[in-house]
């Protein structure tokens, strides 16, 4: 699914701004169809943004259940001929979206895109006008999975329920990236798909590219400029490969970026459609110990991150991004994954820039919180959840098989991959994401001893999150090196893959300070991250370090949480804790 973008033969308007906005407390907006004539009662709502630290009402922070966005736009008189598209980049977690009331998409999965060709149902000279009803409401058909506990006693109010969730942030939840008008002209590139190799000096860019619409076009065009805008490759087929001589790798930390562009041309040399794709070429490989970019080993040094700031929760922020790229180069990070659930495509456009790394995970989160019960049985995880995590991995690599940055898909976090139920469950997911993308490693993080692991086979690379001396022996930092030790040997002894280390970490009260280190304190969470430092640098098969977390985070209220997870080696405001001095000197010494 390609970005809309702005060229010659095509427009974009952004309708990002202040939209109308209405709960629907008694759930009757379907049935009076508030689709049909425009919302009363509402208030302001800004988009991109979640609704929940908007306003000063807890009813509507903890809302279950629809609220509805409205705006007005106008189609400029020069789109009459063009197709016209309204695609909205991510409402969490399902929606249904109406223009001029006439029901135009409808869409599950709350961290990635969804669009819809309005042509036939907009107007030009009058104002237009597009409803979206977005539903937050989280069960054992979504991803992530999560229930809703209704309560039937006298110590409740009559019809009482809360949303369960079963991962550790805030479900945020409304208009989260911008929604945008874009035009194609009738006959238009659908998609490109690139996957890039090295052959000696030279790069290549294998192209695969869909054209749509009620004719043919007469000629393709395709041309590679570089940086510096010389075409260096050329092509004339919907598919083909391009040789880019003495090619400019993108590499980590160290970013090239070539542009592919792409026309649809008449005999008589005018261009009808056009788009520019930035790729970068480089190449991606596992060996038992390795991670090999270009064929070098690298070694990811980074965090585990959250699409999380105050006041905005989830919703797009360009100013906390860039500060983000800012404090990973800062700090000599390399690298970071998309936890929870696939980011913004704005900062995966920002990775490539950059030079960043990225593992793109998944929305599949919180398929271990029964505690004693079998997680994978169709009670808890219903086979509807299947089928929408394979269509989630196919929109998530659609959206995103074009970036460099992107080395490995992570198609889940902590799952009971212990259980047998686990075993088909992941071999669907991973069959489905290789099929997908057969040039990409894939992983799964877990959290499972690895002597009873049942899918670890089924992937590339061994990803482990865990907390000693934390969440287990709370307080005994002298703990650390022996278990880490012992058991991230056992993972790769028994599955001959390399191992990631995707979280570690300590909550920690920015001011805190206690000399010897307690828990909570600065001391502590550097003395933490040391211990773990001294086990990844005597084991080989290590092919990285990702702190849990880049920043301090808004979780569910609840009795571990003071205000949030506080195992950021930043703040929420992203100022520095003591570790990031720690970090900022360890990563920035070459290592491996
Ligand atoms: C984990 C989860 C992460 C939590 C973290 C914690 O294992 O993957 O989502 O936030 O632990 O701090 O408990």
């Amino acid at each position: 699914m390609l970005y809309p973008v702005e060229s010659e033969t095509r427009e974009v308007k952004d309708l990002s701004g202040i939209w109308r906005f209405k709960i629907d407390r008694n759930h009757e907006g379907y049935r009076n169809k508030w689709y049909e004539t425009p919302l009363r009662d509402t208030i302001m709502m800004p988009v991109p943004a979640s609704y929940n630290d908007i306003t000063q009402d807890a009813t509507i922070r903890d809302h279950i259940g629809d609220v509805w966005y409205e705006r007005t736009f106008f189609v400029p008189a020069s789109w009459a001929d063009k197709r016209i598209m309204i695609r909205v980049g991510s409402a969490t977690h399902s929606a249904v979206m109406w223009v001029n009331g006439v029901e135009v998409a409808a869409h599950k999965g709350g961290y990635l895109p969804f669009e819809a060709d309005i042509s036939d149902v907009v107007h030009v000279g009058v104002e237009n006008r597009v409803t979206i009803a977005v539903n937050n409401i989280l069960d054992n058909t979504t991803i992530p999975i999560g229930k809703i506990k209704r309560y039937d006693d006298v110590f409740h109010p009559p019809g009482y329920k809360v949303q369960e969730i079963y991962h550790d942030f805030f479900n945020y939840a409304g208009i989260h990236r911008p929604v945008k008008l874009y035009t194609t002209p009738k006959v238009f590139i659908e998609d490109i798909t690139l996957v890039t190799d090295i052959d000696g000096m030279d790069g290549l860019i294998h192209y695969n590219i869909a054209v749509a619409g009620p004719t043919s076009p007469e000629q393709i065009r395709v041309r590679v400029a570089d940086e510096a805008g010389n075409i260096v490759a050329t092509g004339s087929q919907l598919k083909g490969t391009c040789r880019i001589e003495k090619v400019q790798l993108w590499e980590p930390g160290n970013a090239y970026l070539y542009t592919f562009l792409v026309e649809l041309v008449t005999k008589e040399e005018e261009i009808k459609d056009c788009y520019r794709l930035p790729v970068g070429v480089r190449t991606v490989h596992v060996t038992n110990k390795k991670f090999l970019i270009n064929g070098k080993p690298f070694y990811f040094k980074g965090f585990g991150k959250h699409e999380d700031m105050d006041i905005r929760g989830k919703g797009l922020d360009d100013a906390i991004n860039v500060k983000d790229f800012n404090l990973l180069k800062w700090i000599g990070a390399n690298s970071f994954r998309t936890s929870h659930y696939p980011y913004s495509e704005e900062i995966l456009q920002m990775a490539d820039r950059e030079g960043i790394v990225v593992i793109a995970e998944s929305p599949a989160v919180g398929f271990n919180f029964w505690n004693d019960k079998e997680v994978f049985t169709d009670e808890h995880v219903h086979p509807e959840a299947l089928a929408h995590h394979l269509n989630v991995m196919e929109e998530m690599i659609k959206r995103d098989k074009n970036h460099p940055s992107i080395v490995m898909w992570s198609v889940a976090n902590e799952a009971t991959t212990h259980e047998d139920g686990a075993f088909s469950y992941f071999k669907a997911v991973a069959d489905k994401t290789r099929s997908l993308d057969p040039t990409r490693p894939i992983t799964i993080v877990q959290n499972t001893n690895p002597d009873d692991c049942k899918v670890a086979q089924l992937f590339d690379v061994i990803c482990v999150n865990r907390y000693p001396s934390w969440y287990t022996d709370s307080g005994h930092l002298e703990v650390i090196e022996r278990q880490l030790e012992i058991e991230l040997t056992k993972w790769h002894t028994r599955f001959n893959q390399p191992v990631m280390m995707t979280e570690y970490g300590a909550d920690t009260i920015a001011g805190f300070h206690s000399d010897p280190p307690v828990m909570f304190s600065e001391e502590y969470q550097c003395a933490l991250l040391e211990h773990h430092h001294r086990v990844f640098d005597r084991l080989d098969f290590i092919i990285g370090e990702h702190v849990w977390n880049f920043a301090d985070f808004a979780t569910k209220q609840g009795v571990t949480r003071v205000g949030g997870n506080k195992k950021g080696v930043f703040t929420r405001q992203r100022q520095p804790k003591a570790a990031a001095h720690l970090l900022r000197k360890r990563w920035h010494t070459e290592r491996r």
